[in-house]
């Protein structure tokens, strides 16, 4: 199952990952023996480690002793379970405590699979094989999931998962959260003339100029519905949502894609609201959305092809 599976997916860059996490150092060298000549392996006797290097290296799977100091197995799986960067990464609990009450502890902490020691490394080694290929799959369909059918940009799902971790984030940490709708001049006349699969197609284009002009990893462009574009940028200032914004607008004017029956140019062109706000504690998401919307139908109302904010 898991060569068929990896047969069937896009080429990893990366070999995939493990962190193998015990307070014996000597229990991480025969799990570092098993893994070694198929695997990255990453490895830690802190307990207290676990979740940082998940965060940080986002391993694919981790095998977990249960008795550590400082922060059980059952601990730091529940602080994996709770975050949402490493709630996808399955957990083995590998320990030397196998009554079926220590299993049933273990399971409801959120781990996949329970392995007794002294490990069996060939036992190990499939079952490790078997959990990194349902989580290869659970990857492969979470993504598709997250993508527009029509454009291949983020979808509105996706976009609205990321919107809400980024208006924590800046809430938290008190910075400055942007966004910016852009909606496709005239695009009604655009159907009404070279006809709704060309739509389609004019739809794909913009989309793929409006996303070359993203720069950072955290920023995000997704379809939002219809013509409409959304981007999110967290940790940017109004200055610097403002820039993109023209870029995005400069960049879709400058592809002179014909729009021969749009009343102010023979181009297709886009209108942006831009705003920023530092998100306090009594906002909602949905005000910087509509405040947004609000910026949107002002530069339509100004003649379109422009940005406001
Ligand atoms: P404005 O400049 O004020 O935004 O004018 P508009 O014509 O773009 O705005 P309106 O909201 O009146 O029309 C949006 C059009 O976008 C109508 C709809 O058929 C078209 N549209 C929305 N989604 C799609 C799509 O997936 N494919 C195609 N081809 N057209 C779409
Ligand atoms: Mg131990
Ligand atoms: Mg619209
Ligand atoms: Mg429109």
């Amino acid at each position: 199952m898991f060569d068929t599976l990896l047969a069937g997916q896009p080429k990893r860059q990366a070999p995939l990952r493990i962190l193998v996490a015990d307070d014996q150092p000597l229990n991480i060298r025969i799990l570092h023996e098993v893994f070694r000549n198929e695997f990255e392996v990453l490895m830690t006797t802190d307990s207290k480690q676990v979740v940082t290097i998940c965060r940080e290296q986002n391993p694919d799977l981790v095998l977990l002793d249960v008795v550590m100091p400082g922060l059980n197995g059952h601990q730091v799986c529940r602080q994996l379970r709770a975050l949402p960067e490493t709630r996808d990464i399955p957990v083995i609990f590998v320990t030397a405590k196998n009554t079926p009450e220590d299993e049933v502890l273990g399971l409801e902490s959120g781990a996949v699979d329970f392995i007794t020691k002294p490990i069996n490394p060939a036992t190990v080694m499939a079952r490790v094989k078997t959990h990194l290929a349902l989580k290869l799959q659970n990857d492969l369909l979470r993504s598709i999931a997250l993508v527009d059918g029509l454009t291949g940009v983020a979808n509105r799902r996706r976009f609205d998962e990321q919107f809400l971790t980024a208006w924590r984030r800046c809430q938290r940490e008190q910075l400055e959260l942007s966004l910016l709708l852009i909606d496709l001049d005239h695009f009604k006349l655009y159907n009404d003339h070279y006809g709704h699969p060309a739509g389609d197609r004019c739809l794909t284009r913009v989309a793929g100029i409006l996303n070359e002009t993203i720069r950072r990893p955290d920023d995000l462009l997704a379809r939002y519905g219809g013509e409409e574009f959304i981007c999110l940028l967290p940790n940017t200032a109004f200055e610097g949502a403002q820039g993109r914004a023209w870029a995005m607008l400069h960049a879709v004017q400058d592809q002179g894609l014909e729009h021969a029956h749009s009343p102010a140019s023979a181009v297709v062109t886009i209108s942006i609201g831009a705003v920023t706000m530092i998100p306090q504690a009594g906002d909602s998401p949905e005000t910087l959305l509509n405040a947004a919307d609000k910026q949107l139908y002002d530069a339509k109302q100004s003649g379109r092809n422009q940005v406001r904010g």
